[in-house]
């Protein structure tokens, strides 16, 4: 099926392509971000509720509670369960799937849960993209659960439209604990396990730490509600809460959305970057040395960042990098008023050559760059190069982080040389040509740029 039609049916609240587009979004397959473009303009409908506390206190049971309540008002639910790796929490992925046969055969009902994979911060962003994906197919209200144990599962409530922090009835340190973490995050506080012994108790220990913070007038007050998600006691209540905070928070939920776009924004920065060193800057295996170092205290992990960033930002990759393309010209002025003027392309200062006898001009095209060249004395090569070719292609340069050693590895393979050894080129650069008969018929440079400072 095509990207086209998949987001189709997703748009048309198709389960099994919302089950497949998911996978996509798992899997970090390019498919899954072009179907986010897709349907993104088609999403902001739907409300998402974060549920988060710690591993057993209910929140699977809660959620399940929850949509049944949802669903008594006809809208759709979807739910979103984050499985953390930690084989703990087999038996309650097993416990989520008899629960959720209760919503098996409700076509308002979607339920899938994600495992992290190990993969380092792509957690929240797939789980965002998941909850756009549901509400490109017409979900009300997406239920979002994640275990309150890391900063990834803390960011993904944190961006929902509410917040909740479930706790159990316990010890006060336990809620003193915790505050560190997902307090502060909550904006509705459940007490579950309300049955047991300690409820009020909890609840009293969350009160008073709220009594600690100011609130200004007409401010939210994060409620605490107790419940028992076994029976279903106290959740019609939660619900009446979510939607008295929903009620309150009209106005202000543009910010809200607004810091959830800035988390992805950022998230897939971040993501894209890291696979662009990865992929792009570090030769293969240079990572590993790379951390080897670090373990050898031969580096420090500043500096050992400081140096990649530093390729980065100037595309060299260990190899070579398309630096620019040179155009043999007769007539710069002439040729600037095409590529200038017709084609609106930036340039740089002229730049006058003496090795060469030539005058160069940069044009700025993306990456790299295209290079005018005009000959300012007959026995420049360029000179030579257009009388018996006429203007046209000249050369491709390709940049190098050291010269001297790709001289030296050329030479050894037995690549014809122009020049064996580097000498100056256009802004203060070190270059050397690679005669075309090696290079498949095409003049080669090699450059090195001037170093920094
Ligand atoms: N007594 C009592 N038990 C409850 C209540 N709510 C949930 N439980 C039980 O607590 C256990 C854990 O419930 P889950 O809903 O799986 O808890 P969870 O927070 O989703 O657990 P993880 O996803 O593993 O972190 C189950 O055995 C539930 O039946 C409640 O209100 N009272
Ligand atoms: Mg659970």
């Amino acid at each position: 099926m095509t990207t086209a039609s998949l987001s189709q049916r997703v748009l048309e609240g198709d389960a099994r392509a919302v089950a497949r587009a998911i996978s996509l979004i798992e899997d970090e397959s390019p498919a899954g971000a072009e179907l986010i473009r897709r349907v993104f303009p088609s999403t902001g409908r739907a409300y998402l509720v974060g549920v988060t506390g710690p591993p057993g206190s209910g929140k699977s049971t809660l959620v399940d509670r929850l949509t049944t309540e949802i669903r008594k008002t006809s809208r759709t639910v979807g739910v979103v369960a984050v499985d953390p790796t930690s084989p703990f929490t087999g038996g309650a992925i097993l416990g989520d799937r008899v629960r959720m046969q209760a919503h098996a055969g409700d076509a308002g009902v979607f339920i899938r849960s994600m495992a992290t994979r190990g993969h380092l911060g792509g957690l929240a962003r797939a789980t965002s993209e998941v909850a756009l994906v549901l509400d490109a197919a017409g979900t009300d209200i997406v239920l979002i659960e994640t275990v309150g144990v890391g900063q990834d599962e803390i960011d993904i409530v944190r961006t929902a439209d509410v917040s909740i922090v479930t706790l159990v009835p316990g010890s006060g340190d336990e809620v003193q604990a915790l505050k560190a973490g997902i307090m502060e995050i909550a904006d509705i506080f459940v007490v579950n396990k309300a049955d047991r012994e300690g409820a009020d108790r909890t609840a009293a220990s969350i009160e008073a730490n709220l009594s600690l913070q100011t609130f200004a007038p007409g401010e939210w007050r994060p409620p605490i509600v107790q419940t028992e998600a076994t029976t279903g006691r106290g959740v019609p209540e939660l619900l009446e809460t979510i939607e008295r905070f929903r009620a309150h928070t009209a106005e202000s939920q543009g910010g809200r959305r607004r810091a959830r776009a800035e988390f992805r924004v950022r998230e897939l920065l971040a993501h894209r970057f890291v696979q662009h060193i990865e992929r792009r800057v570090l030769d293969a295996g240079e990572f590993d040395r790379i951390l080897d170092r670090i373990a050898a205290r031969e580096v420090d992990p500043y500096t050992a960042v400081d140096e990649i960033f530093e390729r980065a930002l100037k595309g060299t990759s260990a190899k070579a990098t398309l630096d620019h393309i040179g155009i043999a010209v007769s007539n710069l002025d002439e040729a600037l008023a095409f590529y200038r003027d017709a084609l609106g392309l930036e340039i740089e200062a002229p730049e006058e050559v003496a090795s060469q006898k030539v005058r160069a001009h940069f044009i700025v095209a993306g990456v790299a760059a295209l290079e005018l060249l005009e000959a300012t004395d007959p026995s420049s090569p360029i000179a030579k190069y257009l009388e018996k070719r006429g203007p046209g292609l000249h050369h491709i340069t390709l940049r190098v982080d050291d010269i001297a050693a790709a001289l030296a590895r050329l030479k050894a393979r037995g690549v014809r040389l122009i020049d064996e050894a580097p000498r100056p080129g256009a802004h203060g650069s070190l270059v050397a040509f690679i005669h075309p008969s090696s290079a498949h018929g095409v003049l080669v440079e090699l450059k090195q740029a001037a170093s920094e400072g």
